[in-house]
């Protein structure tokens, strides 16, 4: 029964509302300055996602947060919504959110946040859809979202709105729908205490630093452990703080930008090389820690460090977690029947993958892509070069779940990250791997460049294959084209197939090159540059240099600085 209380508010629809990576990111001027906006969004989602009666809403706690928070309640109680959870001051992580839409058997969630994006008044906002599974809408639906957003003219609203206070646990009521406000962090406590053994990692690592000293065993150096996480100012401080410190019993300068800031203080808080420079320098002078971690606005991305800032790149983290998940004790009784990774990450795990005969599945950029391999029992771990890593335990990549991931392998095994990087590394050889993004280019020129060389590599491969170029690392010879395209993937669950998602270049050795258009920025194209080779002799290169000749040929072929107007990226990873 409709209720008095509800109103038809008459809405312009946007043709801008696309979902793209990873939900709808847009300037957070866009959501505070258009009219409606946020509000016909949310009743598009709803609409699309067949009006659901139980949702999880909260985000990164990133500026406009509480303005979206009172609007997106709003519309959700005169949409029909029964039951809300929203935790304390709305501040929830992506994978905590993912684990409570699992635990608690929600129909979906809304997740504010643009990730790894800046936040604050001239930063982004985002709003992200993701199913009761708990994982990112799949494109039928992000597409059906988008499809009712371009053609809405009413979304529903409450003729009466109380004021709400969300500050603190309780239970409130908002026309016929009951909101409950919880501790986030719990729910997420109890989840990390099933996949991995806590005290085991307490004891091994940080028993030294909380027993004064005595009788602390650690890694092989024999001194005690020592750890620094930074979370940016995002989402992950409170999270950080709860489980390494109190659990773990980590000391409390094992956490820098613990709290988290509307604005991230002003940071990017994308973990990588660049934006995380404090916690690189920070393990550059002192060479005395042992383990660094990053983590982005949202929480779920991941930077892995080792002794003296030794990086890690995500593609290695992920083999090396797929190669040690004997040590993830959530696994002790699972069946593990693959891994999976996106078409740009280096193929680091599906030597793994083969070494143990398992499968490993290849997917599109983003993680929905992952979730029905998961669902269905296929995939016990997957990642992005991203700095994404995650496991079935939920359906959202989790930072925090990758730094305890490497804890429990290095307190199994006693190892530093370098010695367990080093090893894999002799054992499978190295991937080499490095990504050029070229942020906010003109989005005319971008697309040209990408269809003169989609015309190249699509339309014209038969006359790429054969041709050469010069090497000096002479190994194994010249580099020699053996295949080019665009990347294409049938879902092996449901067959839905998807298009267009990387132009690649294929070598005869196995080295790629990959150009594709990032789907997560709020302004102007990012053009993100992928390149890999693989050596089994040549192990200890700085990887610039080993991918150096590649990237001439990237360069080459995709005419990047011609139509970026850029010599060099804004970022490398
Ligand atoms: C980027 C990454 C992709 C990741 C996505 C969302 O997308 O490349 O691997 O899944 O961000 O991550 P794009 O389209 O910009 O390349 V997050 O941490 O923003 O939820
Ligand atoms: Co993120």
């Amino acid at each position: 029964m409709v209720s008095a209380n509800v109103i038809d508010v008459v809405t312009q629809p946007f043709d801008d509302q696309k979902p793209g990576t990873s939900g709808l990111r847009k300037r957070v001027k866009v959501f505070e300055e258009k009219p409606n906006y946020t509000e016909n969004f949310i009743q598009s989602i709803l609409e699309a996602a067949g009006q659901p009666k139980f949702l999880v809403l909260g985000g990164d706690g990133r500026y406009y947060s509480n303005e979206a928070i009172a609007k997106i309640l709003n519309v959700c109680a005169a949409n029909g919504v029964k039951r809300v959870v929203v935790p304390e001051r709305g501040i929830l992580s992506t994978p905590a959110a993912s684990a409570l839409i699992r635990s608690l058997k929600a129909d979906g969630g809304i997740i504010l946040t643009a990730s790894h994006n800046p936040g604050g008044p001239d930063g982004d906002f985002g709003i992200k859809y993701n199913a009761s599974n708990g994982g990112p809408a799949p494109e039928s639906l992000t597409n059906q979202i988008y499809a009712i957003s371009r053609s809405l003219t009413i979304y529903k609203s409450l003729f009466k709105r109380p004021q709400l206070h969300l500050e603190e646990k309780g239970q409130h009521e908002l026309g016929n729908m009951s909101i409950e406000v919880i501790d986030p962090i719990e729910n997420y406590l109890k989840l990390m205490n099933e996949v991995f053994d806590l005290d085991l990692i307490k004891e091994r690592l940080f028993h030294a630093a909380t027993s004064n000293g005595s009788n602390g065993h650690s890694t092989t150096s024999g001194k005690s452990f020592m750890m620094r996480a930074d979370p940016m100012n995002g989402v992950v401080g409170p999270y950080a703080r709860r489980i390494l410190i109190e659990v773990l019993g980590a000391p409390l300068a094992s956490l820098i930008n613990g709290e988290p800031l509307t604005d991230f203080g002003g940071k990017h808080p994308d973990p990588n090389l660049t934006y995380a420079s404090e916690l690189v320098e920070t393990m550059k002078s002192h060479p005395d820690i042992d383990f660094g971690v990053a983590f982005d606005g949202d929480g779920d991305r991941n930077m892995i460090l080792g002794e003296g800032a030794f990086f890690v790149t995500p593609g290695d983290s992920l083999a090396i977690i797929a190669d040690h998940l004997d040590k993830v004790k959530y696994f002790d009784d699972k069946q593990v029947k693959g891994f999976a990774r996106s078409f740009p990450t280096s193929p680091a795990v599906d030597r793994v993958a083969k070494a143990k005969q398992l499968d490993c599945y290849v997917t599109p950029t983003g993680w929905k892509f992952f979730g029905n391999l998961m669902d269905k029992g296929l995939i016990a771990l997957c990642g992005e070069e991203s700095f994404g890593t995650g496991s079935v335990h939920i359906r959202e990549k989790d930072g925090l779940w990758a730094a305890l991931a490497w804890l429990s392998i290095m307190a199994h095994t006693g190892k530093t990250v370098k010695q367990l990087v080093e090893e894999h590394w002799k054992k499978y050889g190295r991937d080499y791997f490095c990504r050029y993004d070229f942020e906010e280019c003109d989005s005319a020129k971008c697309e040209t460049m990408m269809r003169e060389l989609e015309e190249k590599l699509v339309d014209r491969s038969k006359l790429m294959v054969g041709k050469k170029f010069p090497r000096s690392q002479s190994e194994s010879g010249d580099y020699e084209i053996e295949e080019t395209g665009n990347f294409e993937y049938t879902d092996p669950v449901d067959q839905s197939v998807t298009t267009k998602q990387g132009l690649f270049v294929k070598f005869t050795n196995g080295a790629r090159i990959i150009v594709r258009l990032s789907g997560t920025g709020s302004s102007g194209s990012t053009v993100r540059l992928y390149v890999s080779d693989y050596s089994k002799e040549t192990l200890f290169e700085d990887s610039q240099s080993y991918l150096n000749d590649l990237l001439k040929v990237a360069y080459e072929l995709s005419n990047i600085t011609h139509f970026t107007g850029r010599e060099k990226p804004t970022v490398i990873t």
